[in-house]
């Protein structure tokens, strides 16, 4: 993935592949952070696979986030979820969804 799909400066924190939209296709959670900023938000982004190839024009973008999100399945559905906290306290819980 070139690296002028992330913010500036901007660097990888962590990489979850997973099909998190049901579609049989391995997508990939990426989340970035701005070294050396103090209390850098996380930037979390699903990018969608598409038959071997990701799609790095369209991505899922989620809030920014305190610490790395947790991908879990909340409702036994099979499609990974995601819990993570936006603000201090502030937790959420995205469930993900098959698209067809
Ligand atoms: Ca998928
Ligand atoms: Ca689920």
């Amino acid at each position: 993935m070139e690296n002028s799909t992330l913010e500036e400066h901007a660097t990888i924190s962590s990489v979850v592949p997973a099909d998190f939209d049901g579609d049989l296709q391995m997508d990939l959670l990426i989340t970035s952070t701005i070294p050396g900023k103090e209390n850098s938000a996380v930037t979390c982004r699903i990018y969608w696979g598409d038959e071997g190839n990701l799609d790095t024009e369209n991505y899922l973008a989620l809030p920014k986030m305190v610490d790395q999100p947790l991908v879990f399945d909340y409702n036994a559905d099979m499609i990974p979820d995601l819990l993570g906290e936006v603000e201090k306290r502030k937790r959420m819980i995205w469930v993900l969804r098959m698209v067809f």
